[in-house]
């Protein structure tokens, strides 16, 4: 009885920890309230898990450039404010955004049975999920390119590196975007900024290169993207790897991809779990009390 009692707890403990994503609606941040913040794993700046960095001694140590660690939502009166922390952030080629080599794609369901799900199948190469197609498409990139498109309003926007940090700010006018609510679903792309490559996508190849990553395929069909938004719930089971494999040169397929906080879900109901397991330890432990007592009083008469 008493291991049961030990497993029940166990399983109530784990259950309320895993709240890697939260809705934080009401928490503040500098003035600002969080909307939404999420964690991602490090070191899978990898596409699919295949894709190499270029060999160009500008991407050295190759690794962590484009590697999403995590993505927090704010708004104050004016703005909503998307930031984005990556594993290493330097400005290699002195852009005045103080940072020059990540394109990072925020995308954006606000309304649900609308939206585009081809607006990234050129560039990043993917389409989403049509039960969260985006409404809102924000691109951060440096030398002035950042923007953000509602429909057929586009509108250029404020991204810059915030000081002594590794983390990118976007700014988006409410104005246009709305106030954001807890059921917005984000999906979070980063790719490698190039000037010459598909709406500003580097290339992945499949033996990759000095200014190209390797990994891919050479069709061009491939996900241009280096890291995606999406929470693990273990390091053997990491969904961007299986939703960036989604994609078929046989089938002329692009892969399809689904919001990062889509499976908000279980942190919604892991600390219900947590609840009922953690009742039922308590019954359990009651009944054995009683069943214990019961037994001592047989003994005594
Ligand atoms: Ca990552």
């Amino acid at each position: 009885m008493r291991t049961t009692l030990v497993i029940l707890v166990a399983i109530a403990a784990v259950a309320m920890a895993l709240t890697a994503c939260v809705p934080l609606a009401s928490a503040q941040s500098a003035g600002e309230r969080v909307v939404w913040e999420c964690d991602d794993p490090a070191g899978d700046d990898h596409g699919p898990g295949s894709y190499t960095y270029p060999t160009n001694p500008s991407f050295a140590p190759y690794a962590g450039h484009f590697d999403i660690v995590r993505f927090r939502v704010t708004a104050d009166e004016r703005h909503v404010h998307f930031d984005t922390t990556l594993n290493r952030l330097v400005n290699t080629w002195n852009a005045p955004e103080g940072f020059s080599h990540q394109l990072i794609e925020i995308l954006i369901d606000t309304e649900p049975g609308a939206g585009d799900v081809n607006v990234a199948s050129r560039g990043a190469n993917v389409r989403f999920d049509r039960r969260w197609a985006p409404d809102v498409f924000i691109r951060v990139l440096a030398w002035g390119g950042s923007s953000v498109t509602v429909g057929d309003r586009s509108l250029g926007i404020s991204a810059v590196a915030l000081p002594n940090t590794a983390t990118v700010r976007a700014s988006v006018p409410i104005e246009l975007v709305g106030a954001p609510a807890e059921d917005w679903r984000y999906y979070v792309l980063v790719s490698s900024q190039d000037g010459y490559g598909p709406e500003d996508h580097r290339p992945v190849t499949q033996r990759g290169g000095p200014w190209v990553f390797g990994g891919g395929s050479d069709s061009g069909m491939c996900p241009y993207v280096i890291d995606l938004l999406a929470p693990a719930a273990s390091a053997a089971a990491n969904p961007q790897y299986s939703q960036l494999k989604s994609w078929s040169d046989a089938d002329r397929r692009l892969a399809v991809l689904v919001p990062a906080n889509v499976f908000d879900a279980r942190s919604d109901w892991a600390p219900i779990a947590g609840w009922i397991a953690l009742g039922a330890a308590v019954v359990a432990g009651g009944a054995a009390y009683l069943a214990r007592r019961r037994a001592r009083r047989r003994k005594e008469s």
